[in-house]
Order: C-alpha cells, then sequence, then structure tokens
C-alpha cells in the first residue's frame, strides 16, 4: 500500500443545517486535529472512537471558528481504513469553508468524489461491489431500494460471488486434472463435465434474472399507454395519477406530446407515459407526435394496449395490436360502462396466449386496481426476494455476470464436443475474471476511477 495523502471534505450536504461533518482521512489526520482543536479544559486524550468537545480555531490557535465535538478513529478501526478524524461543527457553509481553507492551510487536500470510499476499497475495508451498494444506498429513492442496498453492503453478494468462485475453481481442479493426466500418458483424454458447471449456471443465471425486478425498485419502469385516437388514453393517465394531467376531449388527435407522470404502486416508481393516438395523421404536428410513440414504445417496460370496447374495432386498431404483440403487454379495454360492441375473444386469438386482458373505465374508474396489479406482476418476479438473498442491481455487475455465462456456456460446449479440457478451463478462468471485476479483485484502474468518481463528494 503506498502512503497516502491526507484528504478533507464536508460529508453533509451544503446548505444551512444544524450540524455540518468535516471528515479527514490520512497519515496526518491527528497531527491536523491536534492543530485546530483546543478542548475545553485544556486536554484531550485522543483516545480513538471517542467524542470531545472544545473550540475549533485558526492555525495561529488563537482565532476561533466554531465550537464542535471531535472524534478520532485510529487506522485499521475506521471508514477508510486510515487515520480518521471527523469534526462536528455547525452546519453553515460559511463555517466549514473556512475550516476546510485552515486543514488546507496545514496541508490537507480536498479529496475527491467517492475518494473516502475508494480508499477503503483500497483498503480492504469493504469490496467494491460493497462500495457501489454504499453509493446506491446514498441515492435510493424507496425504502426497498435502499434496502437492497443494505443487503448488499453486508455482503449478500459478495458471498454469493464468493460461492460461484469456489464452484468455478472446483470445476477448474476437475477439469486441470485430466489435462495433467493427459500430460503424463501422452494420449488423448476426453474430459468430463464437472457437475459444478451446470450450478454455477443456474446461480448466475438467477442473479441475472433478479437484475429487472431489483431495476422496478430503484429505477421504476415505464408503462406506456397507446392506442387510436379517442380510446380514453390520457383519461386513463388521469385516472391512475389522480391528477387532470393531460387534456381529455372528444375531438381525435388532442394529444400531441408525450405526457408522463409518476405514480408508486406497492413500492415501485412507475413512470406513465400518455401518447398521441396513433393513425394516419392528418398534420405535421400530429406525425411529429406519432414518431414520438414509435420511438418510446421501444423503450416501455411495460405497454398497455388500450381498445374501445364500446365501438367497433378499425384497422388502427388491428395495427397497433400487430406492432405489439409480445413482450409486457396488457390490452385494456376501455369504456366498459358503455354496451359492449365486440366480443373480447375476437381480439384474444390475435395475442400470445400469456398476454393479459383488462376491462376496465377510465371514466368510472372501474378495473384501475387490477391493472396497477397487472403493471407491476409484470415488472417484478413473483420469487423476488430482498430479504437476505443475493441479487443484482447496478449495470457494471450484469455486464459482469453475462459475460461469465457466456464464458460458462462455451466451456460447456467444448467439454460437450469432446475438445481438450484446456478450452473449457480457459472459459472457466476468463468467468473467474469476470466474477473479479464485481468485487474487484482484479479490475483496472481506469474502470475504478470510473465508479468512484460517480460517487459525491465526502462519500
Ligand atoms: N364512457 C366513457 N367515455 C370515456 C372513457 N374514457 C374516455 N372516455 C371519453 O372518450 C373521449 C376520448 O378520451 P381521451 O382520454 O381524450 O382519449 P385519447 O384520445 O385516447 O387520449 C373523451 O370524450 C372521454 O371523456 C370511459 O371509460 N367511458
Ligand atoms: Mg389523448
Amino acid at each position: 500500500m503506498l502512503r497516502q495523502d491526507t484528504i478533507t471534505a464536508t460529508a453533509t450536504p451544503f446548505g444551512m443545517s444544524g450540524i455540518g461533518i468535516i471528515r479527514i482521512s490520512g497519515p496526518e489526520a491527528l497531527a491536523v486535529a491536534r492543530r485546530i482543536f483546543k478542548p475545553t479544559g485544556g486536554k484531550c486524550e485522543w483516545k480513538s472512537h471517542h467524542l470531545y468537545h472544545g473550540d475549533i480555531t485558526c492555525a495561529d490557535g488563537k482565532t476561533v471558528l466554531d465550537e464542535a465535538l471531535i472524534s478520532f478513529m485510529r487506522q485499521p478501526r475506521s471508514f477508510t481504513g486510515e487515520d480518521t478524524v471527523e469534526i462536528n461543527c455547525h452546519g453553515n457553509p460559511v463555517i466549514i469553508q473556512s475550516i476546510l481553507n485552515e486543514l488546507q492551510e496545514l496541508g490537507c487536500r480536498p479529496a475527491r468524489p467517492g475518494e473516502f470510499s475508494e480508499r477503503a476499497f483500497l483498503n480492504n475495508r469493504m469490496d467494491l461491489s460493497q462500495a457501489e451498494a454504499l453509493a446506491a444506498m446514498i441515492g435510493a429513492r424507496s425504502s426497498k431500494a435502499y434496502a437492497m442496498g443494505l443487503s448488499q453492503l453486508k455482503g449478500s453478494l459478495s458471498r454469493e460471488i464468493e460461492d460461484l468462485r469456489l464452484l468455478l475453481i472446483d470445476a477448474l481442479a476437475g477439469l486441470e486434472a485430466s489435462i495433467d493426466f493427459t500430460e503424463d500418458t501422452a494420449e488423448e483424454n476426453i474430459p468430463e463435465m464437472p457437475p459444478q458447471i451446470d450450478q454455477a449456471g443456474e446461480r448466475l443465471q438467477s442473479l441475472l434474472s433478479s437484475y429487472r425486478s431489483a431495476r422496478a425498485y430503484t429505477e421504476g419502469i415505464h408503462v406506456i399507454i397507446t392506442g387510436k385516437p379517442n380510446v380514453g388514453k390520457s383519461s386513463l393517465l388521469n385516472a391512475l395519477t389522480g391528477k387532470k394531467k393531460a387534456i381529455v376531449t372528444d375531438i381525435p388527435g388532442t394529444t400531441r406530446d408525450l405526457i408522463t407522470d409518476t405514480i408508486n404502486i406497492g413500492g415501485i416508481p412507475v413512470h406513465l407515459i400518455d401518447t398521441a393516438g396513433i393513425r394516419e395523421p392528418q398534420n405535421v404536428i400530429e406525425k411529429e407526435g406519432i414518431n414520438l410513440v414509435w420511438e418510446s414504445l421501444a423503450e416501455a417496460d411495460v405497454v398497455i394496449v388500450m381498445l374501445d370496447g364500446s365501438k367497433p374495432l378499425t384497422d388502427e386498431d388491428k395495427i397497433i395490436m400487430d406492432k405489439n404483440k409480445s413482450g409486457s403487454i396488457i390490452v385494456a379495454i376501455n369504456k366498459i360502462d358503455l354496451p359492449r360492441a365486440w366480443k373480447t375473444e375476437t381480439v384474444e386469438e390475435l395475442f400470445p396466449p400469456d398476454i393479459k386482458f383488462l376491462d376496465i373505465s377510465a371514466k368510472s374508474g372501474s378495473g384501475m386496481e387490477e391493472l396497477k396489479k397487472t403493471i407491476t406482476d409484470l415488472s417484478v418476479n413473483k420469487d423476488f426476494e430482498t430479504a437476505g438473498g443475493a441479487i443484482i442491481t447496478n449495470l457494471r455487475h450484469k455486464a459482469a455476470i453475462e459475460r461469465a455465462l457466456k464464458n460458462i456456456q462455451n466451456a460447456k460446449e467444448s467439454v460437450a464436443s469432446g475438445l481438450s479440457a484446456e478450452f473449457a478451463a480457459f472459459d472457466l478462468r476468463e468467468a473467474l475474471d469476470n466474477l473479479d471485476e464485481i468485487t474487484g479483485k482484479k479490475i483496472n484502474d481506469e474502470i475504478l476511477d470510473r465508479i468512484f468518481s460517480s460517487f459525491c463528494i465526502g462519500k
């Protein structure tokens, strides 16, 4: 480990608050703290993990800047693993800046974003996935997202990755035994498929499938309401949000822009998007609006295909159904408060059997609860469990797991096709490297810089 310089930053947000916290980490932390802290009663033993009361002064020891509590955490028992001092002063940006100025006078360097966490990682206080979980917790916008971050911080993902590594190492040992044997006897030995390969593959797959559900809680899902003009799309947006967000009229082509609002369904932020009705556009404005619909449909997590149950179906409906056949589709048959003009069966046969059909009335509000439930069912796996089980929420982790899974499939294929065990062993080593990228056991500096620079200052 290189001898690091001593860094400082505020750990609390900019602005007025009861308390503001300044962190100092590095070999000079205690020496610097001694220069600016005048303890009440004149004496301070600087015991590790104790809180002392006194004045923060300029380095001249005379000018008092604030009255504060100060603590010292001796390495390695600190967040960064280095000597750390925390000053709890009053939460005023002017005070905090003047203390930071004094600390810089005394040789501390302003910390880069995420630099405290980076040091914690480099000093083995946590692995990379845990440091990322911490950033996710700080950015969490729902209690569920926070809980998932916390579970990762506590090591749920790290333990699963470690288990997977052990499985792959066992599989490698099996393969390598057959390679050695071949060398001894100088004859071709067909390797057997180590059972751990399939076990690892299944567990990687289940991590991968947790991603979609986890993202629903952390980032939310995008739900697009589509259909021809006048079926009641804007009315549905208003009914779901409980607001008059979108203009509703009986004039076809009223909605042009995408109109969005976010509601919370069972802890999932659901971003609803009302769109222009799809038909042969009557003018350039409507044409632009309809182009927007096609673009956003491609990025939707769930598509609500809306039909008017009170009027005969038209070719426009057929075009829309044709374009939205598979994936997370809900067919909402609206205006069921009016007499039905056609039977549900006539459209059911146009879709795969697992597509859900719902009767609703955006006007009376009937069917709204069922619709909300269907939206979340489509976004979260039934067996998705956040309590302690390993899940992934981070795109970088997902990409690494996809690569590891591909490596494992390649290894299986080469064993199955009777190739020398060398090939499969090579793939398994690649899979190990990919898993090591998640925990940071093996990672290049450029990626590390990118990860930590996205953290906030003082973390
Ligand atoms: N009877 C009835 N009328 C509805 C319902 N939903 C919408 N409408 C009416 O249908 C017309 C078109 O509604 P709007 O929401 O603007 O449709 P959009 O063009 O698809 O956005 C308006 O006159 C609405 O009042 C419903 O559930 N029942
Ligand atoms: Mg509309």
